[in-house]
């Protein structure tokens, strides 16, 4: 296919970020003259796999040293997969979203996010145009997992691209939401509680009969900042450490809920705490305001 060698043309100018420990890699390069990030992910080893895995792999002896010995194991191609994933043509803003930089904890208060985050966002954010293609079904239909209509209330629920869902220890679905007139946590109000309990209620339902997951080993919450401003709720799996679920960022859906029918306008008139970057545009524009 037209991919299958996509990346042999790729020349990477930086890497912008790497774990050892997460076993993944973020570079910045080029393909075919455009701006490119590209991510690689070893992926986790699956229990179905083991018994192929030792029957097939190639062990090279590295030490040995009383009871103890390490191998280097070579496994069959299909068992040695690299996640990757690739934004092309990538904008300067997805470079730095994966550059590893120093952050801030800033409070914002209602005030500031209409002063200074509002007008920030509606002249600069990440375009929407992959959500709209999953809410228009020109891409990822064939990955719906359950769909609710409603032009209010409704939602489409699918596999987050963190997920390769070749293993549920780190499920990860994302909800997204019909209606286009709300951001982000901030734009909710009581209004929106049908909203709110439709997903709640319709995800999980989905993911007990999809993957018989129940509820309670489920993680779903909102993120703020967001970095795409078209309301989207994360389910993980309780059990995995997902990137993005801390409590600087993380807000759990059914305290979002609580927090609504407590106070109607909790989200325009509270103040929120999110981690920004050095070198996010947001952290200058709070900064000229002298609020950082
Ligand atoms: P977010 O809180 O706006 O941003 O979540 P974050 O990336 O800072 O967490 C957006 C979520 O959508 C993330 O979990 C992404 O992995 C996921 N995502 C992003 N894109 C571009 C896609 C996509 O094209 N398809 C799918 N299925 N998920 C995506």
């Amino acid at each position: 296919s037209a991919s299958e060698f996509l990346l042999s043309g790729f020349e990477t100018k930086a890497v912008l970020r790497d774990s050892a420990r997460e076993k993944n890699i973020f570079i910045h390069g080029k393909m075919a003259d455009k701006e490119t990030v590209v991510i690689l992910e070893k992926t986790p080893i699956r229990e179905e796999s083991l018994s192929e895995l030792f029957k097939n792999s190639r062990l090279k002896l590295e030490i040995k040293n009383d009871i103890y010995s390490t191998y280097q194991l070579q496994p069959p191609p299909h068992l040695n997969e690299i996640k990757a994933t690739v934004v092309c043509p990538a904008t300067e803003k997805h470079v730095k979203k994966y550059l590893r930089q120093e952050t801030f904890l800033l409070e914002e208060t209602g005030e500031d996010y209409r002063s200074i985050t509002l007008p920030f966002i509606q002249s600069q954010s990440f375009s929407v145009q992959w959500v709209y293609n999953i809410l228009e079904k020109k891409a990822e239909a064939d990955r719906i997992i359950y769909e609710d209509p409603d032009p209010k209330v409704g939602f489409v629920l699918l596999p987050d691209f963190k997920w390769d869902q070749k293993q549920l220890d780190d499920l990860y679905l994302i909800a997204i939401i019909h209606r286009r007139d709300i951001k982000s946590l901030r734009d909710l109000t009581s209004e929106h509680i049908p909203l709110l309990c439709n997903i709640r209620k319709g995800g999980e339902d989905a993911i007990q009969k999809r993957y018989d997951v129940p509820a309670n080993k489920l993680r779903v919450y909102l993120h703020y900042q967001p970095s795409y401003y078209h309301l989207h709720v994360h389910f993980t799996s309780l059990s995995y450490d997902a990137p993005g679920c801390g409590v600087e960022k993380a807000h759990l859906l059914s305290d979002v809920i609580q927090n609504l029918q407590a106070d109607p306008q909790y989200y325009h008139s509270r103040s929120l705490c999110f981690p920004l970057r050095a070198e996010d545009s947001l952290h200058g524009k709070f900064k000229a305001a002298g609020r950082l």
